[in-house]
């Protein structure tokens, strides 16, 4: 692979050659002279000592001194390329990876999460690291980085990867049976591709409402909190007292539906007293009807935020159940997903074997307790899938009945 911006596994590597470097040289040298003396002071030909030396100054000074100077540029050399790793640059990306029996799950900063690693290419990347179990340990080899994840700590990485591909990801220490599967990758994208993929996949879930408010830059002079600006606020309005202007003269009205409605299409016809009037009207074709609409009812409370249609094959991908269930039939540490809403399982209980018909309820028990009704054949080591949100559980059950 090529070095070049590859500044971690440079750092290190220049050490190791460094350091391996001296050792071989040293242990050529010494080799070389033993053989020598061996060969040349040997007993057939010198029976008797040749010389009657016990000590020299100079011999000794240059053999103390010369190595302990070499100890010290490894041990210097090797410190400053160690801080240098511990250093992050100034403009890295920051990804939080979670390591848990037996995946990882990484999450960037804009709240999406997934099972591989994707960042551009020639960025530094700092991947903070968490567990939420055991020791785990996040390696990369082609960066030549590794540091372990600690339950309740939070440790870190960085890196940068040189070229678009994929690197692989290990865990380096010893977490369970799962261990040798707890493998991923980093996908490096170029950085065209990677703008691509960063793109929102779904909606954001925010009200219809709010998004036209934001869109529409309301926001830059009504607050939506309650704080005073150049404008009323926007927050909680729905039967609120008004003082107006109109027409020069002062009217109290109680905010609703129309005066919204009325205050978007023409604001300059009321004015809330202690304001100027400096706002422009709406018209339709700035906000249609339907838009009009669902920010009055946004204004009013009638609009809560839409939770988007859960992905349910998404989740069982981020949340890395597919590193143990395979999805096409084939084994592996625990029952594959393939035809599990079509399937009896043979489960102990109580030291009793039982035969039972997959169905919400057991499936919702497997997730939630996975160590009570164990399948056969199986050993318990699936951590409780309680990190997940209820609606998340029943569309995972929902999705897998149908598998
Ligand atoms: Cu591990």
């Amino acid at each position: 692979m090529n070095q070049l911006n590859n500044p971690t596994a440079q750092a290190v590597d220049n050490v190791l050659i460094y350091i391996f470097g001296f050792s071989l040289i040293l242990l050529l040298g010494i080799t070389v002279v033993t053989i020598y003396f061996v060969v040349k002071y040997r007993r057939s030909k010198y029976p008797e000592p040749t010389s009657e030396v016990d000590g020299s100054f100079w011999l000794e000074t240059i053999w103390t001194v010369l190595p302990i100077l070499i100890v010290l540029t490894m041990f210097w050399y090797g410190w400053s390329n160690y801080v240098g790793l511990r250093e992050i640059p100034q403009d890295a990306l920051e990804i939080k990876a979670t390591a848990r029996m037996w995946s990882w799950q990484f999450e960037y900063p804009d709240g999406r999460k997934t099972s591989k690693l994707y960042v551009p290419v020639n960025k530094p990347i700092k991947v903070l690291l968490y567990s939420t179990d055991v020791l785990h340990s996040f390696y990369v080899p082609a960066f030549r980085i590794k540091r372990d994840t600690v339950p309740g700590m939070e440790t870190y990485v960085w890196f940068q990867a040189p070229e678009p591909g994929s690197y692989h990801i290990f865990c380096a220490e010893y977490c369970g049976v799962g261990h040798a599967d707890m493998t991923t990758s980093v996908e490096a994208l170029s950085e065209a591709d990677y703008a691509q993929w960063s793109q929102p996949l779904e909606p954001t879930g925010d009200p219809r409402g709010l998004i036209v408010l934001n869109e529409q830059g309301c926001i830059g002079c009504h607050s939506l909190d309650g704080s005073d600006g150049i404008a009323p606020s926007l927050f909680e309005l729905a039967g609120q007292p008004r003082q107006l202007d109109k027409d020069g003269q002062t009217i109290e009205i109680t905010i609703d539906e129309d005066y919204l409605k009325r205050a978007i299409r023409q604001p300059e016809s009321e004015i809330v007293q202690g304001y100027d009037p400096m706002m422009s009207p709406y018209d339709e074709a700035a906000i249609n009807n339907e838009d009009l609409q669902a920010v009055v009812d946004f204004l009013l409370g009638k609009a809560i935020a839409t939770v988007p249609a859960l992905n349910a094959a998404q989740l069982l991908e981020e949340n890395g159940c597919l590193g143990c269930h395979s999805s096409d039939g084939s084994e592996g540490i625990a029952p594959t997903f393939k035809g599990i809403g079509q399937r009896n399982v043979t489960i102990e209980r109580d030291g009793k074997e039982i035969t039972l018909k997959v169905d919400a309820e057991y499936l919702r028990r497997a997730l939630l307790e996975p160590e009570v009704d164990m399948v056969k054949g199986y050993a318990p080591m699936m951590p409780a899938a309680d990190y997940l949100s209820p609606e998340e559980i029943d569309a995972l059950i929902e999705h897998l009945l149908q598998q």
